[in-house]
């Protein structure tokens, strides 16, 4: 498959629930013009939805029954990045993260301390965990305590790539991290050049999946490197896929899944999930994609 290539505004993301999530951002866009504005509140879509198991509300706790939340946003023009970690019983954590890159000399907060940070910023406590995920997670308690091995983990985060007419790029990305983590564990996905990458010069990229799979990689950055190299979007992402497999040499499927946006408008993904696409969006066009699926 070739990369595709789109006329700016273009947004990406993960998954198929990232078609709701391109859409807000699409339409923000179009009433704001502003590119951090619309990753911002295209995640909003995907944190507030109390249906999606792996985001935000309604997010899987951890295995304390503890919703804890990581979440990035990367400003190409300036390079600036902003970056939450073990966040608790906060809605919007991308909101959090825009905020330590805007107001902030830093780039990453953890835990209770960005929680009192996001609270001085006038965000307010919100439960996360639904009647729903309290009734999984009891459930899967019960399990373990029947059987000593751990069951597969859900995984999926929402990462949401921009391109505006003017060149400037921009990405965000927010998850609830893996099921039943342990309290105090932090994926890929708050990790700037593992969950995230984004160089104005080049392009941005993304990754989802087994956060510990893609972090030892710095997957994202692999990407944007090989877009830096010449490749194309979907090259780009099937090389780094391909060299994370071929150096871990799995034996079961690793869930290592990337996706990309070139300075062109070109796009790009691959991963080992089956079930793993992308979804693409401008104000011409909103479709789901098949990424290239390597094991
Ligand atoms: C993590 N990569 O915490 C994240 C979660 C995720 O799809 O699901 N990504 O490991």
């Amino acid at each position: 498959m070739n990369a595709q290539q789109l006329t700016p505004p273009v947004f990406v993301s993960t998954w198929s629930f990232g078609q709701p999530v391109n859409d807000a951002a699409v339409a923000t866009f179009l009433r704001t013009g502003q590119l951090l504005d619309a990753i911002e509140q295209g995640i909003w879509v995907a944190e507030a939805d109390p249906q999606n198991a792996t985001v935000g509300l309604g997010g899987l706790p951890n295995r304390a029954g503890v919703v804890q939340l990581d979440a990035c946003i990367m400003w190409g023009p300036t390079h600036r990045a902003g970056s939450v970690a073990a966040l608790e019983q906060i809605l919007h954590p991308i909101s959090v993260a825009r905020r330590i890159m805007e107001r902030t000399p830093h780039v990453m907060l953890v835990g209770r301390d960005a929680q009192q940070f996001a609270l001085e910023q006038g965000f307010e406590l919100t439960e996360l965990l639904t009647e729903q995920r309290r009734r999984q997670w009891q459930e899967w308690c019960a399990e373990q305590a029947a059987r000593s091995a751990a069951g597969p983990p859900s995984h999926d985060t929402i990462t949401l790539l921009g391109l505006g007419p003017t060149g400037e790029l921009a990405g965000g990305c927010s998850t609830s991290g893996r099921a039943y983590k342990l309290p105090g564990r932090v994926g890929d996905s708050p990790i700037i050049g593992s969950g995230l990458y984004v160089d104005s010069d080049v392009g941005a990229a993304g990754a989802t999946g087994w956060g510990e799979n893609l972090m030892r990689h710095c997957a994202a950055m692999q990407v944007v490197q090989r877009m830096r190299e010449g490749l194309d979007p979907m090259q780009a992402c099937r090389e780094t896929v391909a060299r994370i497999l071929a150096k871990d040499r799995p034996t079961e499927n690793p869930s290592v899944n990337v996706l990309a946006l070139d300075r062109h408008g070109r796009w790009g993904a691959a991963g080992t999930d089956p079930d793993y696409c992308c979804a693409v969006a401008s104000p011409q066009t909103s479709f789901l994609a098949p990424p290239l699926r390597l094991s």
